[in-house]
């Protein structure tokens, strides 16, 4: 026996993509229901992005999500390059009037789930075999199992919020999509530390051992990275080789304030560009990490997936308020536009920070001629600060 339900719109997906989604639809009163294959467990317990735009900063609290974020997220209003211990600050906000928001995606997550769930919302974890059909119609059906009954969710719309490793995007025939990849040679190891931050603004470092990043969640809570190779073991690093090999590669200045400490958290996680197009097929609509992936040297992912779902929740409302399809049927370019420059920012950052296995030393000094011209350059350091705070919608 299948249960049948109705919605307007059903979301595959309960990470930042599809929780911001069904937020900001049912702020306008459009109905959404959350699917999500994981438990909600899981999903609060994953450490990701640590870094807000000011457009996703503006995207939470219209939400209405954005409480605990202005209460305890640091505001930055600069961050720093640094090549071989030689560091140059970027003013954010003397360069471009904005800043950025350091507040985990742990914390945004949680965040929203909460608050969807004081609202009421439909939302299913743990839910099997998600399965999106019809997809073509103009009454799409979407399938999934739990506690190992049947479910069929019938909708208006299909939003796949579900990641790379998603259902969604493998919905949208191949003859249909054209997909762009690049993967690196190499990934970021990451630990969470309960420690002081080593500096008040994050740091990203080039130094010839490899890249390494200094971020945090809190005056008390680190987040640190340093470059390893692709098919590296997070097995293979103890605690102590972390953080000696970080200190190596900040520089003997900064190190001289390093607080280690116990890792919390430590994993690798593999570096990608990827870019799906289109992000919509009949009345299927990709967003976030379902459609694309970036390097999080640029800290775009949650910030890409948050403007994706901006620009979606919009076009639904207005098709569902003022019976207007246009922005539902210019979603797909208007993302891809913002989404290119995005992942040109990204993978940017990363060709100029890290240690490419087959980089001559040719390369290497193309690399500290690019970190001299910002230093040097104030047109080229806003370049980057506009970028690192976010680019405009649309
Ligand atoms: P998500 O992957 O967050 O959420 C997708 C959801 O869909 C998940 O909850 C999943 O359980 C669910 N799902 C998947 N398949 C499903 C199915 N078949 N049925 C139902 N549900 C399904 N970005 C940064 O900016 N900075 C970083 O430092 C950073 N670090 C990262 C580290 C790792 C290990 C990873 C994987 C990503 C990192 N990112 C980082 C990028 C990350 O923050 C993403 O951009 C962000 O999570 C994108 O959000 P969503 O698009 O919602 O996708
Ligand atoms: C993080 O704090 O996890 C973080 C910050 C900036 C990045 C990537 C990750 O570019």
């Amino acid at each position: 026996m299948t249960l049948k339900t109705k919605t307007q719109v059903c979301i595959i997906g309960s990470g930042p993509a599809g929780l911001v989604l069904s937020q900001l639809l049912h702020n306008s009163g459009v109905e959404s229901i959350l699917l999500d294959r994981q438990s909600r467990q899981h999903i609060e317990g994953r450490i990701r992005a640590g870094v807000l735009e000011s457009g996703s900063v503006k995207a939470l609290v219209d939400a209405g999500a954005g409480d605990n974020m202005l209460r305890v997220g640091l505001t930055h209003k600069g961050f720093n390059l640094a090549f071989d211990g030689e560091h140059h600050r970027i003013d954010l906000q003397g360069l471009t009037g904005k800043s950025v928001m350091v507040y985990g995606q742990t914390e945004v997550t949680k965040d929203l789930i909460n608050l969807r769930l004081k609202q009421g919302a439909q939302m299913v974890f743990s839910a099997e075999d998600v399965r999106p059909t019809e997809v073509c119609s103009d009454k799409p059906v979407v399938h999934y199992v739990k506690d190992g009954k049947r479910y069929e969710v019938q909708c208006d719309y299909i939003a796949g919020c579900d990641g790379f490793h998603g259902v969604s995007r493998k919905t949208i025939p191949r003859a249909v999509r054209q997909t762009y990849e690049r993967d690196y040679p190499f990934g970021w190891l990451g630990l969470l530390s309960d420690t002081p931050p080593v500096a008040d603004e994050l740091i990203y470092n080039n130094h010839q051992r490899g890249f390494a990043l200094c971020s945090m969640r809190s005056p008390v809570r680190s987040r640190y990275y340093v470059q390893c190779s692709s098919d590296d073991d997070v097995a293979n690093w103890s605690d102590q080789q972390f953080w000696d090999e970080l200190a190596l590669r900040i520089g003997t200045e900064t190190a001289a304030n390093l607080i280690t400490g116990a890792s919390i958290e430590k994993s690798i996680a593999p570096l990608r560009s990827f870019v799906c197009e289109p992000m919509r097929y009949g009345q299927l609509f990709l967003a976030g990490d379902a459609a694309h992936i970036v390097p999080p040297t640029g800290a775009k992912g949650l910030n890409l997936a948050i403007a994706d779902v901006c620009i979606l929740s919009r076009a639904l409302i207005e098709h569902y308020k003022a019976n207007n399809p246009l922005y539902l049927d210019t979603y797909s370019p208007t993302c891809l536009k913002r989404v290119w420059m995005v992942e040109r920012f990204s993978w940017y950052m990363s060709k100029m920070l890290h240690q490419f296995p087959d980089n001559s030393p040719f390369e290497r000094k193309m690399q500290r001629a690019e970190f001299d011209y910002i230093a040097a350059s104030q047109t080229a350091s806003k370049s980057i600060a506009e970028n690192y705070v976010g680019l405009p919608l649309d």
